[in-house]
């Protein structure tokens, strides 16, 4: 028998009337985006568990880990070290805000035309429809778009806020600013969790958060091969999943199924009809459960090879170097690590050019899509920089501008395939 979870929702706040609406419209789109799905590995089961139990197991673990003392830590952006937060015995949630919710709440403290998963956040906040934002004892924020800064002074009313000053070039001072915050930062949530972090605990938190990264680094390697052993949506899930789940048990778990896939490399066997359109998607982050345009262009015939996205790559393309002696020189790796996160805000941001054409002829893809939040503007403006070098290198790009609903759904559609069908 399935367990009753409402009990436990009901006593950390949650709106039960407004969340059974989410309850009821996330099982058939998984189904229809997930299920339906033909050839998948096995070792996708576990992931499918885990979205079963998306508001069921993880926020009980959540709730046993605070009744013991700990504390719970929620973050919207990859700037935000989960090793400071780990190596002080805290949990690192990524809230998700890719679904359209609290629409007419947010909408009291925010403009309407604002970036989409800023206004989800907020209508998770104030809807009171999101366990996990429920069980934050904290939320972290930062300064990488404007909307996202000022929108992290509102939500401060609502939940207590740190805001990590992240810097938007990479000169020498803005790595000392940058250290400089990380200091705060692990001051702030040494008096959060009431644990001090020291020179073993960091190392080790070090340690299994690149465990994590090497973990989907060894998946992203597995889909260079030619076919994909793997769909793209399945990975994007993964992805996802990377931000909330057991950091342990998720290492171990995306372990056993790359081992699956290997079985399936050596068989030649592959996710798509031979010969699918290879296509790289970069952009704006897909927050679960934001799966539109993957499930456009996958369901067009086209196979996604990699995510240059920070729910993708650009969450675990670099790792922490291990070789810090003490507490200061892990500080400053953890710094450098995070600062080499090729994130629009960034200006000049050229690494990223550089290393979607470097996906491009690593991945073997067909071409790019560009997929952009509405109302973004640093992706926006940016895709334009993106569309000069990936021309001048020869890569086919679709740039696409959408949002959380389904209305342009259909014309996505014809668009992806032009594309696929221009590039084949
Ligand atoms: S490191 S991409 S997760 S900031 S889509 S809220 S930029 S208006 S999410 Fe991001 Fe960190 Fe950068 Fe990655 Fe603003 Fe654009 Fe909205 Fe965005």
């Amino acid at each position: 028998m399935a367990t009753d979870y409402r009990p436990m929702w009901e006593s950390i706040g949650i709106d039960l009337e407004a969340h059974d609406q989410i309850l009821q419209v996330l099982p058939p789109t998984y189904g229809e985006v997930y299920l339906q799905q033909e050839n998948r590995p096995a070792g996708m089961e576990y992931f499918d568990f885990v979205v079963n139990e998306i508001h069921g197991l993880r926020i009980q673990e959540l709730q046993e880990h605070k009744a013991n003392g700990g504390k719970v830590i929620g973050t919207f952006c990859v700037f935000v070290p989960e090793e400071i937060i780990r190596a002080a015995g805290g949990i690192c949630i990524g809230l998700c805000s890719g679904i359209e919710i609290g629409v007419t709440q947010a909408e009291t403290v925010l403009p309407r035309n604002i970036c989409p998963l800023i206004k989800s956040f907020m209508g998770f906040k104030l809807a009171k429809v999101c366990p996990y934002f429920e069980s934050c004892d904290m939320v972290v924020g930062e300064t990488t778009c404007d909307g996202k800064k000022k929108a992290f002074e509102i939500l401060n009313d609502y939940v207590p806020v740190h805001v990590l000053e992240t810097p938007q070039m990479r000169r020498e001072k803005d790595k000392s600013l940058w250290k400089s915050e990380l200091q705060d930062f692990m001051a702030r949530v040494e008096e959060i969790t009431g644990v001090k972090i020291n020179a073993e605990s960091l190392s080790r938190s070090i340690k299994e958060v690149n465990g994590k990264r090497k973990v989907l680094l060894r998946l992203a390697e597995l889909r260079k091969n030619n076919p994909s052993p793997i769909s793209g949506k399945d990975c994007l899930l993964i992805e996802q999943i990377a931000m909330y789940d057991d950091v342990d048990r998720f290492t171990k778990m995306v372990n056993q199924l790359c081992d699956e896939l290997e079985t399936r490399v050596k068989e030649g066997k592959g996710v798509q009809e031979p010969g699918a359109p290879r296509i790289i998607v970069t952009g704006t982050p897909m927050a679960i459960p934001n799966w539109k345009m993957p499930h456009i262009i996958e369901g067009s015939g086209a196979v996604i090879v990699a995510e240059e996205l920070c729910t993708g790559l650009r969450y675990f393309e670099n790792t922490v170097m291990e070789d810090g002696a003490d507490m200061e020189q892990m500080v400053g790796a953890i710094g450098e690590r995070y600062l080499g996160i090729n994130c629009a805000c960034f200006t000049p941001n050229q690494g990223r050019m550089e290393k979607l054409v470097s996906l491009a002829k690593e991945y073997k893809a067909d071409g790019i899509i560009h997929c952009s939040l509405a109302f973004c503007d640093p992706y926006m403006i940016e895709a334009n920089r993106v569309e000069k070098v990936l021309k001048e290198q020869g890569i086919p790009l679709l740039k696409v501008e959408t949002d959380y609903g389904q209305e342009d759904s259909g014309q996505l559609k014809t668009r992806v395939e032009a594309f696929l069908e221009m590039i084949r």
